[in-house]
């Protein structure tokens, strides 16, 4: 926790707590069970929770020509005031084509035609850290269009995983109100001569 503190600062700290949750996010969108996402320009909103959100899609066309097919899948969500973007993953792609990438792009906005383009790139595999590989992240409150783009072969399966947090001065609060709390009393699962530093080093 404290090498956290000295190397991430407080967003580390957070992201730290919420690496502990499980690994599974809340299921935001699942097109097998919801329907196809729409496209970049008329991409579909979404409300994400704080913690992780999952997506689950498939995408692709052997015709991109044609713009019934499934070429585009973007979602539209707002980070509200108080809180931030930490986490952009691809958890998983499954190319239905040997040595096949697919593309990953963010636009702040509600979507790709009046939006600002922040960043895409092709990934595939598993556990990709997509703010990572896009120069991006944390990003402030805000809309933002998140769009997945292939056009080689269809049917590809893959998820992505969007992880907001409260913002470092939202947390700061938290633990200010924490402090004076255990100025008037401290909570009997501190025990005798507990610390706060030492319940949070557990
Ligand atoms: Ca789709």
């Amino acid at each position: 926790m404290m090498e956290a503190i000295r190397s991430g600062g407080v967003t580390g700290v957070l992201l730290l707590l919420f690496s502990a949750a499980p690994a599974c996010g809340l299921v935001i969108w699942d097109e097998s069970a919801v329907g196809d996402l729409g496209p970049e320009s008329a991409p579909t909103p979404v409300v994400l929770v704080q913690g992780p959100n999952d997506v689950l899609g498939r995408i692709g066309t052997s015709n991109p020509q044609d713009p019934t097919q499934d070429s585009h899948d973007a979602i539209v969500f707002a980070i509200p005031a108080g809180h931030e973007w930490v986490g952009f993953e691809l958890l998983f792609l499954r190319p239905n084509a040997p040595n096949q990438t697919t593309g990953f792009a963010v636009f702040e906005g509600s979507d790709s035609l009046t939006g600002v383009f922040l960043n895409g790139a092709p990934a595939a595999g598993m556990n990709v850290d997509l703010f990572d590989l896009l120069g991006l992240g944390p990003l402030p409150s805000g809309t933002y269009t998140m769009g997945v783009r292939e056009f080689d072969s269809p049917g590809n399966e893959y998820s992505v995983r969007l992880i907001t947090v409260p913002e470092p001065s939202a947390l700061y609060f938290v633990v200010a109100v924490l402090g004076l709390v255990g100025m008037r009393s401290r909570p009997p699962w501190l025990g005798c001569g507990a610390t706060y530093r030492s319940f949070f080093s557990r």
